[in-house]
């Protein structure tokens, strides 16, 4: 703190008389004094150098996912400078992601953030031109006061996981992949006070919480389903729930492209699919279709988010709008009426003719060729009217069509009767764990994705007066999203062949993306930490605070969330969690 200087006393021994100059000094002096003694106090001190700074507003420790391992080191508190540069490791995967990095934090901070990399070729990019910096010997690129995102092929972190070290020379994230990058910027970015997320410069301590955190995913497959087919949704809004897929390291987005009420995805050696089965939606509305560009667009958009795509095309059943489009699939042979409303169960593809084997060929092997992931999804459900050793052998046949696309089936968990095949995955979304059919598939080899209708569906509602939603499989509250183990969940299924777990989305009432957020949020984020964290952190009181700590996130970059009772969110409700809530900014990561 500075101090007020003492006047000249008042009182005291009388000087020796002054000339005429030292008289004129010390009027000055005297005035000066007087002057300083009237005057406000002090401005406040100049910001402190970093590695002083005062606390940082938040514990190392609240990130959602729970991270694995955290160690504070308060001492450590850095605050980004405004001169900060973000380098990366030679890479161009690493160098995405540090774009993705800056490009995250610009906004709100208003500072340049320029992004180096260690190489002497520099490959910029057009709004950061890349310069050359030392590499930093082996240990990768040095922060030097800013951030150095390091890819370390040594590091004992996996093919998703990462480490961050906030020290008082900065930021230090290092991975084995680009893709242990990505998430540990999602945990940067969640230390970052909330004002990080407004999309215009906002004057604020971007103060770090010292010490280190070393993270990786508990299961290798953590995702979010969202039924394009009842209600048809643009490629904006799904790029969005993209963004929010990956704010919590959810790797996969499960698209359901077709149904009953409509066929999403343009196939060109069948294409009434779309021009017909595509022309309708739950309601009556209009629907709509993605061309095989917008798709490519979803797919790599997501993958630059180290995001999956798995395209699900439901078979047998569900299919009344490939029926439309193409009566010669029907078992009658006859077009039904396109179908608007919301019941289940009475459609299905003839498993008897051969017609409808090349259909699939045709259609799975054009959604192949659109997909780089591995999964093909072909439904499987509520097939009622295909039964027994019919159901089983039209499965083992598309099954066998799958691998025949190079693809890795995945499927409903009604596919378990049916032969296994290398690789298959079932995803199980039943209500009641004990499920001796699938037990036995797994037995013989196939693994799961778990998906319980009374924990992960977010369509169900949260509470009674929840205004769109379904309550068949129960009220889902953010508790009730949260407490349960996904490896421990279905009778006799062994953790080790659990592959991960998924939060689907079905949309009959779910008209808009602030519909879709609704349900969303925070529900996804509970799924999200039952899928990355250990389950030694597993904790509802702790997590309902971290989970807290995202609604101001969600206010500032103006994303629709439900404020549900059981999460005490700071301030008083500010935010709309109306249905009809109109966004108009995308978050870019
Ligand atoms: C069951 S879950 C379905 C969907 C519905 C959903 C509504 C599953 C594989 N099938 O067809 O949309 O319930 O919650």
């Amino acid at each position: 703190m500075s101090t007020i200087p003492s006047p000249t006393p008042a009182t005291g021994p009388v000087p020796p008389p002054a000339r005429e100059s030292d008289a004129v000094t010390l009027a000055e002096t005297a005035e000066r004094a007087a002057h300083e003694l009237l005057a406000p106090p002090a401005p406040l001190p100049a910001p402190p150098a970093p590695h002083l700074a005062p606390p940082a507003p938040h514990r190392l420790a609240d990130v959602v996912p729970a991270p694995a391992q955290v160690q504070p080191v308060p001492a450590d508190d850095w605050v980004l400078p405004a001169e900060a540069v973000i380098v990366t490791s030679a890479d161009p995967a690493a160098l995405a992601v540090a774009t993705q990095l800056a490009e995250l934090l610009r906004p709100a901070t208003g500072y340049p953030l320029p992004v180096t990399h260690a190489t002497a070729h520099p490959a910029p990019t057009a709004d950061s031109p890349a310069r050359p910096v030392p590499t930093g010997g082996a240990a990768g690129p040095e922060p030097a006061g800013g951030i150095a995102l390091v890819l370390d092929e040594a590091a004992d972190l996996g093919p998703e996981g990462y480490r961050l070290d906030v020290a008082r020379d900065g930021v230090r994230l290092t991975a084995v992949t680009a893709t242990g990058l990505f998430h540990g910027v999602q945990t940067l970015r969640q230390l970052l006070p909330p004002a990080i997320e407004s999309p215009t410069p906002v004057a604020e301590r971007w103060a770090l919480p010292g010490g280190t955190i070393t993270d990786t995913p508990r299961f290798p497959y953590r995702g979010a389903m969202l039924d394009v087919a009842r209600h048809f949704f643009t490629v904006e809004d799904i790029l969005r729930v993209v963004d929010h897929l990956a704010r919590y390291k959810l790797n996969h987005l499960h698209l359901h492209l077709t149904d009953d009420q409509g066929w999403r995805i343009a196939v060109d050696s069948w294409p009434r699919l779309t021009s017909v089965g595509g022309a309708t939606e739950v309601g009556g509305g209009p629907g709509g279709h993605y061309t095989k560009a917008d798709y490519r667009r979803i797919v790599s958009y997501a993958a630059a988010r180290h995001i999956t795509v798995v395209p699900e095309i439901d078979l047998p059943g569900h299919t009344n709008s490939a029926l439309v489009a193409y009566p010669e699939l029907a078992p009658d042979k006859i077009a039904p009426p396109p179908y608007t409303g919301t019941e289940v169960g009475f459609s299905y593809v003839d498993p008897a003719d051969e017609r409808t084997y090349d259909f699939i060929t045709d259609v799975l092997g054009e959604v192949a060729a659109l997909t780089p992931g591995p999964w093909l999804h072909i439904g499987g459900d509520e097939a009622f009217k295909v039964k027994g050793e019919v159901y089983t052998g039209f499965v083992e046949r598309v099954q066998r069509i799958v691998a025949g696309v190079g693809k890795t089936v995945v499927g409903w968990h009604q596919l378990a009767p049916a032969g296994h095949v290398d690789g298959r995955v079932l995803q199980w979304w039943g209500t009641n764990a004990d499920d001796p059919t699938t037990a036995d598939a797994v037995r013989r080899g196939a693994r799961l994705i778990v998906s319980p209708g009374n924990h992960a569906y977010l369509d169900m509602k949260y509470a009674p007066d929840t205004p769109i939603g379904h309550d068949w499989a129960g009220l889902i509250d953010v508790r009730k999203a949260y407490d349960w183990d996904p490896g421990a969940h279905v009778s006799d299924v062994p953790t080790t062949a659990v592959l991960g777990v998924e939060a689907p989305l079905w949309t009959e009432s779910v008209t808009s993306l602030a519909d879709i957020e609704l349900l969303l949020l925070p529900r996804l984020p509970a799924i999200a930490e039952l899928g990355w964290s250990p389950r030694a952190t597993h904790d509802w009181a702790d997590f309902r605070h971290r989970l807290a700590g995202q609604g101001p996130r969600w206010e500032r970059a103006g994303i629709t969330f439900h404020r549900a009772p059981e999460v005490p969110w700071p301030n008083t409700p500010t935010i709309p969690t109306q249905r009809d809530t109109t966004h108009t900014e995308t978050a870019d990561l």
